[in-house]
C-alpha cells in the first residue's frame, strides 16, 4: 500500500467540552468542526495543525458500550488511533487481507467529514489501531 500522509490522530477523551480548551488555549489550534458519527457512537472535534493537512480528532463516546468508552475504561484517555490517507481504499484492503492482516472492516464505511474509512485490527499492527481513509471527492 502507499500511504500519502497522516490524515489525523484520534485521541479519546472523557468530554469534548473539557478537552477543547487545552487544544485551543494552550496548543493554539482552532476547533473547526464538531460532528457526531452515530454509527461509531462518537462525537468528534477536529483541529487543523498549522499549514499541514494533518488533523487532530478528539473522540468522545456517546454510548457506554461504544469502542471509545471501552477504550477509556481500559486504558484511560489518550491516543486511540492513527489514520493514514490512501487512494483506492477497497483495493488496499483486499491486498492487505491477502497479506494475512486482520481487518476490522473488509469494505469501507463512512467516517467523519464524509471520508470512506476502514480499520485494521491492533492485534495485527503492533498494538496501534490504524485507520485508512480515502476522500471520495479527490
Ligand atoms: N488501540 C490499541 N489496542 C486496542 C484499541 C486501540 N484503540 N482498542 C482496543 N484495543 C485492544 C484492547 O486492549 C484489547 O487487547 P487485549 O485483548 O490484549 O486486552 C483488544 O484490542 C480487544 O479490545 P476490547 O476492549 O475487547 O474491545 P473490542 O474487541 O470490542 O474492540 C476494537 C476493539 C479495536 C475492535 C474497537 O475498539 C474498534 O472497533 N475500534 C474501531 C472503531 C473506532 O475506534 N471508532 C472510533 C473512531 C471514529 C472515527 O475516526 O471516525
Amino acid at each position: 500500500m502507499k500511504l500519502s500522509r497522516i490524515e489525523h490522530l484520534g485521541i479519546a477523551v472523557n468530554s469534548l467540552d473539557e478537552a477543547i480548551p487545552f487544544f485551543e488555549n494552550v496548543l493554539g489550534l482552532k476547533c473547526y468542526a464538531i460532528e457526531e458519527v452515530a454509527e461509531q457512537k462518537v462525537r468528534t472535534a477536529f483541529f487543523k495543525i498549522g499549514e499541514t493537512e494533518t488533523k487532530i480528532e478528539l473522540l468522545e463516546s456517546t454510548d457506554p458500550d461504544g469502542a471509545i468508552a471501552k477504550f477509556i475504561e481500559k486504558r484511560g484517555q489518550g491516543l486511540q488511533h492513527v489514520a493514514f490517507a490512501v487512494e483506492g481504499l477497497q483495493q488496499v484492503l483486499d491486498l492487505t487481507a491477502e497479506k494475512g492482516v486482520k481487518l476490522l472492516d473488509k469494505t469501507p464505511r463512512k467516517g467523519a467529514e464524509g471520508l470512506n474509512i476502514a480499520f485494521l485490527h491492533p492485534k495485527s499492527t503492533c498494538g496501534v489501531l490504524m485507520e485508512l481513509c480515502e476522500n471520495p471527492n479527490k
